[in-house]
C-alpha cells in the first residue's frame, strides 16, 4: 500500500480536507460555458496546490489511525476521509468540463484524466454520502486490523495467525485457524461491504464510468476493456506453469497427508498451502522439495535467526541493498517514525505498507515484522515503494505516483529477486561452504515458484471478483458463491469446509476490507521478472538467470532511478522502455526464469492427474 492522490482514497482510512478549505479555497472553477485552455491550466495548477496540502493532513490522520486504532481515531479518519473524497469528487466533476477542450497541452490533458480517474473509492455528490462511504471503509479496515482467529480454541491475532499458517503442519489446526479467521473477520463485514459497493458504484457512474470496476481498470493508459483483455492475455502466457505447479504440489500434499485430507485429484484444500489465503506457497517448500537434491541447505528465516537479526537489522539490511545501487540512505526520520514491530499496548493494522507522509522525504514503513523469510522479502518490497516515492518527489503533485500501480508494487520485489545464495554470502548471512551447488538449481527455482507462480491466479481473481461485484454479474446474494467459484476456477483450490452466503471470505483479505485494488500485484509479479531480466543483462550476467544478483551495480541503480524519477508523468510503456527497452508487459521473462523448472515439473507430472 502506498500513499498518494489516488491510493489515499483507495485506503479510505484517512482522507482529510479541512472543511473550511473545501468550501472557501476552491480552485479556479470552470466557467459555465466555453472554458479556455488557460483556465484549464490554471484549474489543474490550483488542484495540485490544494491537494498537495490536503494529502499531508490526510496522511497524518491516516497514520495515527493505522498505528493506534481506537473509536476516536476511527472517527477522525472517517470524517477526514469523507471530506477529502467529497472535495476530490467535486474537482473531478469540474475537471470533466475541461477534458475535451481542443488545444490542451499533453500534460494538462493527462492531469485532468488523473484527477477524474484517480479516485479509487468515489462517493456520490449528495450530502453525507462521502462520509458514509469513508466510515464504512474505515470500519472494515480497522475491524480487519483488530481481527482474531483461534488456535487450540484460544484467540490469536492477525500477524501471529499469518505466520503460524506458514509453520503449522497439523491439518486440524490449519483448518481451525483458516475457518476461525474467515468466520470472525470476513463474515461480519458482509453488510458494510455491500453498502460500500453500492456507494462506490454510484460515485463512479457520477463521474461517467460504467461502474467502479471500469473506473479501476481505467488507470492504465488504455481503455478499461483493453486493460482487462491484457490481463487475460498475460495470464494465458503463464497459466501452463501454474497448472504444472498445481499438479505437482497436489501430488506431494496427497503423499504427505493422505486421501482423507488431500485427494489425488480435484482442487487443493486451501489451508494446506502455508498461507492464510493460499496466495504464496513458499512456506511449505519442505513438503514439496525435490527428493534427494531438495534440501537447499538454508532457509532465510533460519539464517536470520542464527545471526540474531532483529526486525530493525532486517530493515537496515534491506536499506543496504538499495544503498549498494547508489541510492541515498533513508532519512533519519524513517527510523524514528516508522512502525517496524507490532506495538504491544494497542491495536494497529499489521498489514505492511509504505508511506510518504509529506510527499517529499517523510518516508516510513508500517509493519509488524517477524524474523522470518516472508518478512525479509516484504521489507525489500516496502522499501521499494519508499525509494520510488523519493525518486519522483520533484514531479508535480499529480505525477507523484508509479508509472502504473503495478510498477509501484514491482520495484521492491524485483530487488528481492537478487537475494540469491551468493548475495547472502556477501552480506555474511550464509556460510560460503553452504552455497547450494548447481544440482540444487531445481530446488531453488521450485522454492521461488511456490511464491511467485502460485500467486498469479490469486493476484488476478481478487479483482475479477470485485469487478464482477461492481458490475452486478455477481449478485449481492452470491458474494460467497462468486468468490468460491473464482477461487476454484483460477487457483484450483477449495475451502476446508463448505461455505454459505452467511460467510464473506473475500473480506478476510486485507485489500478487500480496505478497498485497495489488487490487479497491481498481478501486474507486479509479471513486471518484476521483466525488470530483473533487463537488470541482469545490464549487469552483464552470464549464468542461469535465477542466480543473478545485481547487488552493488551502480549502473543498474542509475537506470532504475531514471525510470522511477519519471513518476507517472508519462504513459507506463515509456517508463518500461526506459528501463527494459520494451514497451510491452509480457510473461516471457518470467517463463524464461522458470524454464528449467517447467521442464522438470513436466517430467515429474508424467502419468499424474492434472487439472481439477
Ligand atoms: O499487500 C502487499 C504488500 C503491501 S503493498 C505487503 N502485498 C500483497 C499481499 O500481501 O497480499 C505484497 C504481495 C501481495
Ligand atoms: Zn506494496
Amino acid at each position: 500500500m502506498i500513499r498518494r492522490f489516488s491510493s489515499l482514497m483507495a485506503l479510505a482510512v484517512a482522507l482529510a480536507a479541512l472543511p473550511a478549505v473545501a468550501e472557501q479555497a476552491a480552485p479556479a472553477s470552470a466557467p459555465a460555458a466555453a472554458p479556455t485552455v488557460a483556465q484549464a491550466d490554471a484549474f489543474v495548477a490550483a488542484v495540485e496546490e490544494e491537494f498537495a496540502k490536503l494529502s499531508v493532513d490526510v496522511a497524518r490522520i491516516s497514520w495515527v489511525n493505522a498505528t493506534y486504532i481506537t473509536e476516536d481515531t476511527d472517527a477522525l479518519a472517517a470524517a477526514a476521509g469523507g471530506r477529502y473524497t467529497e472535495r476530490a469528487v467535486q474537482v473531478a466533476n469540474e475537471a470533466a468540463r475541461y477534458r475535451s477542450l481542443p488545444g490542451l497541452s499533453a500534460d494538462t490533458r493527462r492531469k485532468l484524466d488523473l484527477i477524474i480517474g484517480g479516485i479509487t473509492l468515489p462517493a456520490p455528490t449528495r450530502p453525507g454520502a462521502a462520509e458514509e462511504l469513508s466510515t464504512l471503509f474505515t470500519r472494515m479496515g480497522s475491524s480487519y486490523g483488530k481481527g482474531r482467529g483461534t488456535l487450540n480454541g484460544k484467540p490469536i491475532n492477525g500477524s501471529d495467525i499469518e505466520a503460524t499458517m506458514g509453520e503449522e503442519r497439523d491439518p486440524a489446526k490449519l483448518k481451525e485457524m483458516w475457518v476461525s479467521w474467515h468466520d470472525n473477520v470476513g463474515a461480519p463485514m458482509r453488510a458494510d461491504y455491500l453498502a460500500a459497493t453500492k456507494l462506490t458504484n454510484e460515485g463512479a457512474t457520477g463521474l461517467g464510468f460504467k461502474d467502479a470496476g471500469a473506473l479501476w481498470r481505467s488507470g492504465y493508459d488504455m481503455p478499461p476493456d483493453q486493460f482487462a483483455a491484457m490481463t487475460d492475455k498475460l495470464w494465458a502466457e503463464v497459466e501452463p506453469l501454474y497448472k504444472a505447479l498445481h499438479t505437482y504440489v497436489r501430488w506431494k500434499l496427497n503423499e504427505k497427508y493422505g486421501d482423507a485430507v488431500q485427494s489425488k485429484t480435484g482442487p487443493i484444500r486451501a489451508d494446506l498451502l502455508g498461507n492464510m489465503w493460499g496466495q504464496e506457497w513458499g512456506n511449505i517448500y519442505d513438503v514439496v522439495a525435490p527428493p534427494g537434491t531438495g534440501d537447499l541447505g538454508y532457509d532465510i528465516g533460519d539464517l536470520l535467526k542464527a545471526k540474531q537479526y532483529d526486525p530493525v537489522k532486517m530493515v537496515r539490511t534491506g536499506e543496504g541493498f538499495y544503498s549498494s545501487l547508489g541510492f541515498a540512505p533513508l532519512p533519519e526520520t524513517f527510523w524514528t517514525r516508522s512502525q517496524i514491530v507490532k506495538p504491544l499496548d494497542r491495536e494497529v493494522i499489521c498489514h505492511a505498507s509504505a508511506w510518504d507522509v509529506d510527499n517529499v522525504d517523510d518516508l516510513r514503513i508500517k509493519m509488524c515484522t517477524k524474523v522470518n523469510s516472508d518478512d525479509f522479502i516484504t521489507i525489500h518490497h516496502e522499501l521499494g515503494h519508499n525509494y520510488y516515492q523519493r525518486a519522483y518527489n520533484k514531479q508535480p503533485f499529480l505525477y507523484k505516483n508509479g508509472a502504473n500501480d503495478g510498477f509501484h508494487e514491482a520495484i521492491g520485489d524485483f530487488v528481492a529477486l537478487s537475494i540469491t545464495p551468493d548475495y547472502l554470502v556477501k552480506i555474511n548471512l550464509l556460510d560460503p561452504a553452504r552455497v547450494p551447488a548447481a544440482d540444487k538449481d531445481i530446488g531453488l527455482l521450485l522454492r521461488q515458484a511456490m511464491d511467485k507462480i502460485a500467486f498469479l491466479p490469486f493476484g488476478l481473481l481478487i479483482d475479477k471478483w470485485r469487478w464482477q461485484v461492481f458490475s452486478g454479474e455477481i449478485a449481492p446474494g452470491q458474494l460467497q458463491a462468486g468468490w468460491d467459484k473464482l477461487r476454484l476456477q483460477y487457483q484450483g483450490i477449495v475451502p476446508p469446509v463448505p461455505r454459505d452466503e452467511s460467510k464473506f471470505d473475500a473480506g478476510a483479505k486485507y485489500h478487500v476490507a480496505a478497498g485497495v485494488p489488487y490487479t497491481r500485484y498481478f501486474l507486479a509479479r509479471i513486471l518484476q521478472f521483466q525488470f530483473y531480466e533487463a537488470a541482469c543483462k545490464q549487469a552483464g550476467w552470464k549464468g542461469p538467470l535465477h542466480r543473478c544478483s545485481f547487488y552493488g551495480d551502480k549502473q543498474v541503480g542509475s537506470r532504475l532511478d531514471a525510470m522511477m524519477k519519471m513518476g507517472q508523468s508519462k504513459p507506463w510503456p515509456d517508463a518500461l522502455q526506459a528501463f527494459t527497452g520494451t514497451r510491452e508487459m509480457s510473461g516471457k521473462s518470467m517463463m524464461a526464469y522458470f524454464a528449467p523448472l517447467k521442464k522438470w515439473l513436466d517430467e515429474q507430472n508424467k502419468g499424474k492427474p492434472s487439472g481439477w
